[in-house]
């Protein structure tokens, strides 16, 4: 039983600094920099501001796959967003990113520097670029576009809601539990219906489908997030995301672009800044 009075909403909200909340320190009601800062610049033409979380991994992975079929305009430096720090919100970041969250991407190579944020938009924009992981097809691009867009609709369930609730929430709360870990079952069940039809998410080609969904459900399904999730959402049920899961995980680019920017967890797979493939070499994955 609960003996904690209901939470009455005040007529007008207001911020609590110190709610105990992972992230009370870096998280507030207002956009805009909170301090000058300038960001680094390499030689290459792509500069990337990030770090390893699965918004973060879809763009490495992405350079990565380009890269490895041959793309050399895919080189890129990148430099890493200490999220828990604020570096979100120095003015250079903010000036590429007015939302403050990674990834953030700086293309030199056109005329004047072009700012790409959000990483669905990251993607389609390296995929149209270089014209590579997406079909050109009508019908077959338009259905790797309706699976980009339904991971940056579904994610924040997963993440914003499953993952902060179960794993980061100060105290655990049944009802938000219960409701993102059924949302989130959905989608698996969602993503598993689809792996049934096909051998990867949008048809029978590796697209920017497959790269922006495997970070957070792939992983999620390998038991690798949030603590232990993958017992509680059943997630070895899920049998074809299991099969995915798998074999993306295998590709090589995947095992390269998923260290870059990572700066927590198995020192061999850490990587804070990527300048050539001889910084990822160097690990010997
Ligand atoms: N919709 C955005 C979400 C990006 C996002 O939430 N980034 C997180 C890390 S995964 C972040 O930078 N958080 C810092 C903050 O919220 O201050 C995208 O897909 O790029």
């Amino acid at each position: 039983m609960n003996d904690q009075a209901p939470y009455t909403p005040p007529k007008v909200w207001t911020w609590d600094k110190e709610n105990g909340g992972k992230f009370a320190s870096t998280n507030r009601p207002i956009a805009g920099a909170t301090h000058e800062k300038k960001l680094p610049v390499g030689e290459n033409p792509l500069q990337l501001y990030s770090l390893a979380t699965p918004n973060g991994v879809k763009v490495t992975v992405m350079l990565e796959e380009l890269l490895e079929r041959g793309h050399k305009g895919a080189e890129y430096d990148a430099y890493t967003i200490r999220i828990g720090d604020g570096d979100q919100f120095g003015s250079d970041f903010v000036a590429i990113n007015p939302n403050s969250k990674i990834p953030a991407l700086l293309d030199r190579s056109t005329p004047t520097p072009t700012r790409v944020f959000e990483s669905g938009s990251i993607l389609l924009y390296l995929a149209e670029k270089f014209g590579d992981f997406i079909p050109k097809d009508p019908a077959k691009r338009a259905e790797c576009l309706n699976w980009l867009f339904w991971q940056m609709g579904s994610a924040p369930y997963l993440g914003g809601g499953f993952g902060h609730f179960y794993a980061y929430a100060p105290e655990k709360f049944e009802y938000p539990i219960n409701r993102f870990a059924m949302e989130t079952k959905r989608q698996l069940d969602v993503l598993d219906r689809q792996l049934a039809e096909t051998p990867y998410i949008a048809g029978d080609e590796y697209t920017i489908a497959d790269i922006a969904i495997w970070p957070w459900y792939g992983v999620l399904a390998q038991g690798k997030i949030y603590n232990d999730s993958g017992t509680f959402l059943e997630v070895d049920t899920y049998k074809n995301v299991q099969r995915w899961t798998k074999e993306i995980a295998a590709r090589k680019a995947v095992k390269r672009g998923r260290v870059v920017n990572r700066v927590a967890g198995d020192p061999g797979e850490q990587l804070e800044e990527r300048h050539s493939a001889a910084d990822i070499d160097k690990l010997g994955l």
